[in-house]
């Protein structure tokens, strides 16, 4: 583990369960050293995870955090921030997490556009419960529910969530640590919803099935893959094909949940006192 991170973590839950090779780990790293670099109090911030093996992850750090139920981590993040205004609440979520069964969370918590950091580990699969495909599985690849290769579209998460109101979306990868560390600064320091979607590598569940030997194998595909947005912009589609488009995607302007709802409290509050 890097010794610069380390008081970050709860050292006595180690070790984790995550195979070799994992993508988590690492993308957990650049959160980790994203909330370092943003200096804020350990007691102050609260990382609220949903299930799945990338959720796992908030069992492993020395913030405030919750380990909610399948889907449902901005459920409780929503209340949380409510609750208490002044805190600085992460939300670490899967593909599956996030887009199948927390699908309506996500699009209702971006059209509120509520103070939230989410950083979406996207592996393409449900790797906990053995490799079924999600809504972000690329067409043709393979899974234990589309043995001869889905036929499904993957959604465009981070279109997704700017059509339905976020504020701050961007994307990066594993392999792109530096980049996702900073990106994730940025989402944090917008006053809204913010979105971060980090392709990540699962080795185990979906490589093996799509022709990946190895995790390295997987790390220089993100690379080779990835175009950064500025390049993308002068691209013709059919050349961005496949490819992940990295940095900063969309930045919006739009009133955030947490004020409004307190700026309502407060005007009633006056009414009734008859201020
Ligand atoms: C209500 C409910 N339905 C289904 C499950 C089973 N389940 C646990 S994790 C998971 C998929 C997780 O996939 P993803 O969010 O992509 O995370 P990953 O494991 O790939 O990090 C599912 C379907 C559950 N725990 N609860
Ligand atoms: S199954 Fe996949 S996502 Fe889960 S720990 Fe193993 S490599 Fe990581």
């Amino acid at each position: 583990m890097l010794a610069d991170i380390e008081e970050f973590y709860r050292l006595d839950r180690l070790p984790h369960i995550w195979c070799p090779g994992c993508g988590n780990g690492i993308v957990l790293a650049c959160l980790v050293k994203a909330i370092k670099e943003l200096k804020y109090d350990q007691d102050k911030t609260v990382v609220v995870s949903g299930i799945g093996c990338s959720s796992r992850a908030s069992a492993y750090l020395d913030f405030n955090t919750l380990h909610t139920t399948h889907g449902r981590a901005l459920a409780f993040a929503t209340g949380i921030k409510l609750a208490k205004p002044e805190l600085n609440i992460f939300v670490i979520t899967g593909d599956g997490d996030s887009s199948a069964i927390g699908g309506n969370h996500l699009i209702h918590a971006a059209r509120r556009n509520i103070d939230l950091n989410v950083v979406i580990f996207n592996n393409n699969i449900y790797g906990m419960t053995g490799g079924q495909y999600s809504p972000l599985t690329p067409k043709v690849q393979k899974a234990t529910t589309a043995p001869y290769g889905t036929i499904e579209r993957p959604f465009d998460l981070a279109k997704l969530v700017e059509a339905a109101g976020a504020t701050y979306v961007a994307r990066s990868t594993a392999y792109h640590t530096r980049l996702t560390t900073e990106l994730i600064i940025n989402g944090a320091k917008n006053k809204g919803f913010s979105v971060t979607e980090v392709i990540s590598q699962c080795p185990v569940s979906y490589g093996r099935r799509n022709r990946f030997n190895t995790p390295a194998a997987m790390l220089e595909w993100q690379r080779e893959m990835a175009v950064p947005v500025i390049k993308a912009r002068s691209m013709a589609p059919e050349e961005l094909e496949g490819k992940i488009i990295t940095g900063e995607l969309y930045r919006g302007h739009a009133p955030e949940y947490v004020s409004e709802y307190t700026k309502l409290t407060q005007r009633l509050k006056e009414e009734a006192e008859g201020v």
